[in-house]
Order: structure tokens, then C-alpha cells, then sequence
């Protein structure tokens, strides 16, 4: 899942694509590189992020929507609001997939419409919301409480109409979670995310935990932490990972497949 942020503040390509024209523009560049999704986003979640109406929203997606499922009429799109309204106004316009940081609790009305829309929804863990979420997020078990809680949310979902089929679940990276202490058991705890048996969506490209870890690395200097988050993703079974930077990714798990591969092939060992 390649990541088109068309907003003036997304923290690592914040005012890039924010017209119409880069948007698309981008977006037809991640798809060559080889991104089987695109996600559009129109609000960033950083904390400290200026919130956005929802026809700001449909003003920055829709015509970005429209104009890609005309040009490519198989691509999965993805929109990435926690607005029920904006949901609906991209489905419309040819969108397959809702992205909700708050996995359906932003709005009363939110779970009614991911049932109605019938597209695939990504239910993500977050503890707060995004304008407070880094201030002191607490867990007794990370991994533990990121997967009751989004065996919770699916539950939910399905009770109000959402098909099985259409849910994927997300651990939320950086989303109320301390840098290091959060982040990186939920990443090596990946497989009991992938056991609730849903498809698992991660997304951990350019995120701060990596900074953290690489002595302060800006956000657009944290490609191999990027990718070494993906490998550990593809190596717990997650269904895709939301990238920045497609080429490089979908190389890594290229090489990665084709030695797992490899190692499967009779006489390996003695290759
Ligand atoms: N992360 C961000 C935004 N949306 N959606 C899902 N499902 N999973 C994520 O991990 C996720 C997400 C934050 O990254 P980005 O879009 O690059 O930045 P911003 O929120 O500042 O626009």
C-alpha cells in the first residue's frame, strides 16, 4: 500500500501532494513502482495536526479518486479519513477501501456506513486521540491489549452489518505508544495480530520509533528502518504494509520471498 498524503502537515511528506495534480501525480508514480493499494489521505493524525472539514476532505479526494479509477480501473484505492461523509463521498467515486485510524468510532453513524458502503474497512488501534495520544500512553501488555481490542472493534463491525470478508486490522504504530517501549514488542508480537485471523495492515515507514532508534534520523532519512519494519512484518504474515516508499519496499520483500523461497527448494541446504 503505497501512502499519497494530501495535506499541508503529514510529517514526512506534508505539503508535497497536497493539489489535486501532485496527488494524482504521485499516486500514478507509487502504482508503477509496483503498489497494489494507493491510500489517499486529505487530514494528517500527527499530534498537533490541524484539524480538516469533511468538504475540505472530499475537495482534496474526490477529484483524486475519481480521476485514478478512471485511469486504472483495477487498483484498490484507499481513502484514509475517520469521517463517515468522506468515506461515502470517495466510495462513490470509485474508492475500495476505508481507512480509519479510530477503527469506526469517530462518528455514531460510522459503523452503519461501512456496512451500507460494503468496502473494505482497515479497523486501527490508537489509545487516546491523535491530538493528545503521544502524552503518556500506558499498557500492561501491548500486543495483548492492541489484539482484544481489535478483536473488540471487528466484533463490533460485523454485529452492525460489515461482511467478514471486508475487515483488516491494523496495530496502530505510533499511535498513543511510547517511541520504543510500545512500539517495538508490537512489532515482534506481530503474529498474535495476524492469529485473530483477519488480513493485518502495518504501517511503520518513517515513523519516529525509527528516528529513535537511529540517533535522531529525520523522516526522510529512515528508508532501512522502513524496511527492516516491513521485513518483520512479512516475516509474522501481515497482508500488506503501508509504505512511502514503494520501489525500495517492494524490492526488499521481493529479495526476502524469493530466499525464503530458495530455502523451501529440495537440497537447499546443501546448496
Ligand atoms: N499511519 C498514519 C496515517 N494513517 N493508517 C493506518 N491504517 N495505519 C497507519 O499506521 C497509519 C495510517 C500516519 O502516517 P502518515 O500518513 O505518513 O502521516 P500523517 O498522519 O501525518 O498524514
Amino acid at each position: 500500500m503505497g501512502i499519497v498524503n494530501a495535506t499541508p502537515d503529514s510529517f514526512s511528506d506534508g505539503g508535497r501532494f497536497l493539489t489535486p495534480q501532485a496527488a494524482l501525480g504521485q499516486a500514478r508514480r507509487l502504482i508503477a513502482e509496483g503498489a497494489d493499494i494507493v491510500d489517499l489521505g486529505a487530514e494528517s493524525t500527527r499530534p498537533g495536526a490541524r484539524p480538516v472539514s469533511a468538504g475540505v476532505e472530499i475537495a482534496r479526494l474526490v477529484p483524486v479518486v475519481a480521476a485514478l479509477r478512471a485511469e486504472h480501473p483495477a487498483v484498490a484505492i484507499s481513502v484514509d479519513t475517520m469521517k463517515p461523509e468522506v468515506a461515502r463521498a470517495a466510495v462513490e467515486a470509485g474508492a475500495t477501501m476505508w481507512n480509519d485510524v479510530t477503527a469506526l468510532r469517530h462518528a455514531p453513524e460510522s459503523l452503519a456506513t461501512a456496512a451500507a458502503l460494503g468496502c473494505d474497512v482497515v479497523l486501527m488501534h490508537m489509545q487516546g486521540e491523535p491530538r493528545t495520544m503521544q502524552a503518556e500512553p500506558r499498557y500492561d501488555d501491548v500486543t495483548g491489549e492492541v489484539a482484544a481490542f481489535l478483536a473488540g472493534r471487528a466484533a463490533a463491525a460485523m454485529a452492525a452489518g460489515v461482511s467478514r470478508e471486508r475487515i483488516w486490522l491494523d496495530p496502530g504504530i505510533g499511535f498513543g505508544k511510547h517511541m520504543t517501549r510500545h512500539n517495538l514488542p508490537l512489532l515482534a508480537g506481530l503474529d498474535r495480530i495476524v492469529a485473530l485471523g483477519f488480513p493485518v495492515l502495518l504501517g511503520a515507514s518513517r515513523k519516529a520509533f525509527i528516528g529513535a532508534l537511529s540517533g535522531g534520523a529525520a523522516a526522510d532519512r529512515r528508508l532501512g528502518g522502513s524496511l527492516a519494519a516491513a521485513l518483520a512484518g512479512a516475516a509474522a504474515g501481515v497482508a500488506a504494509v503501508r509504505v512511502h516508499d514503494v520501489f525500495e519496499t517492494v524490492q526488499a520483500l521481493a529479495v526476502d520471498a524469493a530466499i525464503r523461497q530458495a530455502g523451501r527448494q529440495p537440497g537447499a541446504r546443501s546448496l
